[in-house]
């Protein structure tokens, strides 16, 4: 059966992360979740990817901050779709964990999300198991209609229109 597993390389990097998972979760869609670290848990990590593969594993989502290296191993494992979600909160502004997410060797790609967008990673990876699958597809319709008709009930609720 065909999943999301979602990746990330501390505990302190949950509560953003499991952002993506609500998403999935909204959309019915099974994941994993996982805590390890290529840095320091790099033989687990690995094994994980394998086992999730075997499992799976459809997409990646892999979220890291700093010297952000969790997606780079991922992609280096499987040729699965890999998400990264570089993490904020670092001396360097976050830009660390931006490009070391970002600046992927050729061939070996990882389609980076924004600083922090796990929402985003939720939806994106959603997206990606819609290609095949028509439910989903049409679930993801209704969300971007519910999304227009909030931000019009948002502008109702405060909009100066002139004639
Ligand atoms: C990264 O270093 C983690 O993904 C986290 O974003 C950052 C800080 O980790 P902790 O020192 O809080 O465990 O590897």
């Amino acid at each position: 059966m065909s999943f999301v597993s979602i990746l990330m390389g501390s505990k302190s990097d949950y509560e953003l992360v499991r952002q993506a998972a609500d998403i999935l979760q909204n959309f019915g869609v099974r994941y994993e979740l996982i805590i390890t670290s290529a840095h320091r848990s790099p033989q687990r990590t690995i094994e994980y990817i394998k086992k999730a593969e075997k499992k799976g594993a459809e997409v990646f989502i892999a979220a890291a901050g700093m010297a952000a290296h969790l997606a780079g191993v991922v992609a280096a494992h499987t040729i699965k779709p890999v998400l990264a979600v570089p993490m904020p909160g670092s001396n360097l502004a976050s830009m660390d964990s931006l490009f070391s997410s970002v600046q992927m060797p050729r061939g070996i790609p990882v389609a980076t999300l924004a600083i922090g967008g796990a929402i985003n990673a939720g939806y994106l990876a959603v997206q990606i198991l819609a290609l095949r699958d028509e439910k989903l597809a049409q679930a993801l319709l209704e969300d971007r209609k519910m999304q227009e008709a909030k931000l019009i009930a948002d502008s109702k609720s405060v909009e100066i229109i002139l004639d």
